[in-house]
């Protein structure tokens, strides 16, 4: 049965200074519970630290990164482990879904309410100047911040199981995104941005 009759594509965030598109549920021949069982039990999860301003801590978060490159960020430079059968599905699915080629990714398990992802752009000179990036989320729905650079506007929306959103154009110049922590109870969550790293 197809779960979206009326139109299965990335639908466009009317956004000013960057592109954003979301696509309510990436089309795969497994179940987002699957998926994230997966990916939660066979994921060599890391607990790192980074520097921010100028002090070294923990990341409010677990990660793993894959693909061709080294990447690094905060004083932190993240070794390549190779791509996995399911991330090679993964990413085969969010480049047709997205029109992207992506050659990494980074994973982050966000274990409950207390994990979190400060406000970032992913503007690594490595992404390139208009990086396109694919971010996929599974488990429970946490609410993704963005805030112009320039303005302060802020937009704020869930970002559900199955639910893929595209970051591109001059989105990363413009704006930060990230997470916050929550005190209301919320079940782990996986997130997985897809990158193109040169
Ligand atoms: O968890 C998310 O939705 C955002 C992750 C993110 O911004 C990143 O990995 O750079
Ligand atoms: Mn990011």
């Amino acid at each position: 049965m197809d779960l979206f009759p009326f139109d299965a594509g990335l639908q466009p965030i009317p956004i000013e200074d960057g592109e954003l598109a979301l696509l309510p549920q990436l089309p795969l021949p497994i179940d987002n519970a699957e998926v994230f069982a997966r990916l939660l039990r066979d994921t060599e999860w890391r607990h790192e630290s980074v520097v921010v301003y100028g002090k070294r801590h923990l990341q409010p978060r677990l990660t793993a990164w894959h693909g061709e490159a080294g990447y690094g960020y905060s004083g932190l430079y993240l070794a390549p482990l190779p791509m996995t059968p399911l991330l090679e599905q993964l990413r085969g699915a969010v480049e047709g879904a997205t029109g992207h080629r992506y050659n990494s990714v980074l994973l982050n398990y966000y274990r409950d309410g207390a994990d979190s992802m400060g406000m970032h752009s992913d503007d690594e000179p490595e992404l390139g100047p208009h990086p396109a990036i694919a971010s996929l989320s599974y488990g429970a729905a946490r609410a993704f911040i963005l805030r112009h650079k320039r303005t302060g506007r802020t937009l704020k929306f869930d970002l559900a199981d199955g639910n893929l959103l595209l970051m591109a154009g001059a989105l990363q110049q413009n704006w930060l995104h990230g997470i916050n922590k929550t005190v209301k109870p919320v079940g782990p969550r996986l997130n997985l941005t897809f990158r193109y790293i040169a």
